[in-house]
């Protein structure tokens, strides 16, 4: 059946579950089979244009916001002074669009595998991808695992951008990957990686929060909704090696930049890391809220 007359986008990536999710569709704008995986960008009725890796939808225009601003800002207004920054992944260009309005970050390298979905989404997701053109930002095309190893006591922020553990990015959920980002932190550094759904995915966010609790001084897992997800909501790993998203967290910066942002809030980043007993009794992490 073509697309034309198919008119409906079907993401089956939680069909074997007995879950799917239809999106109504106008066109498909561009697919190309890169090196990696299939790359489709199609015009949505309801949400704008959509951004779709191997049959999973990355991003829409209509709810990118709560899932890049919350990867970005809960991190950027947790650390006093994130001037260097790493995005792992990210090729929409939507996590760097939201890095960088922070005036204190001064060099923001991001680093991901696959050149052609930074190329397809420059052509045609301009809102998100127009960061790309901005002189603190430096895109490498290359494996984000290789790349944290070459460069240890680097970053201050270090945001993992995935998609989902099935794909090419399975290697950026490795404990591996998790000491590799330790070292590429200096010794105040701290991470937010893309870290699935509480209802769906809760053994992978245990065996994740398992790392970061191993591994760092603060871990911690907060979450955002985003309606064309997996079960609406996606949630994030944050460990950090000092600074702690709570006690650290001084709101003036968040407060200035309220009328840039449309999701992120000062309550909403210290709600974010409120979780739901059954999920917060599995991961057994120390409450970051009211510590
Ligand atoms: N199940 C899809 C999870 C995708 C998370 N990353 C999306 C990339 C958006 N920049």
């Amino acid at each position: 059946m073509s697309i034309e007359s198919q008119l409906w986008f079907e993401e089956i990536l939680e069909i074997a579950n007995g879950r799917t999710f239809k999106i109504k569709i106008n066109d498909l704008v561009e697919r190309f089979d890169s090196r990696f995986q299939r790359i489709e960008i199609y015009d949505t009725k309801p949400f704008g244009r959509m951004l779709v890796l191997d049959g999973v939808i990355m991003c829409t225009e209509w709810d990118e916001h709560s899932y890049h601003e919350m990867i970005a800002h809960v991190p950027m207004f947790t650390h006093p002074k994130p001037e260097n920054v790493l995005v792992i992944g990210g090729g929409d260009g939507g996590t760097i669009r939201e890095v960088l309005r922070h005036p204190e970050a001064k060099r923001v390298d991001i680093c991901e595998i696959d050149g052609d979905v930074v190329r397809l989404c420059k052509k045609h997701l301009p809102t998100m991808s127009a960061s790309f053109d901005d002189p603190r930002v430096t895109l490498y095309t290359e494996d984000g695992a290789k790349f944290m190893k070459d460069r240890p006591g680097t970053y201050d922020i270090i945001l993992v951008d995935s998609s989902d553990p099935i794909s090419p990015a399975a290697v950026l959920f490795s404990e591996e990957f998790y000491v590799d980002m330790k070292n590429a932190l200096k010794d105040d550094g701290l991470i937010a990686t893309q870290c699935e759904s509480f209802f769906y995915h809760g053994d992978i966010i245990e065996r994740i929060t398992g790392y970061a609790k191993k591994h760092f001084a603060v871990p911690g897992y907060y979450y955002t909704v985003v309606p064309t997800y997996p079960s609406g909501i996606i949630g994030y790993c944050f460990a950090s090696k000092k600074y702690h998203p709570i006690k650290d967290y001084r709101a003036e910066r968040a407060l200035a930049m309220q009328g840039q942002l449309k999701y992120y809030t000062p309550d909403l980043h210290r709600a974010a890391f409120a979780l739901p007993g059954f999920i917060r009794d599995r991961i057994k992490l120390q409450p970051l809220i009211n510590p």
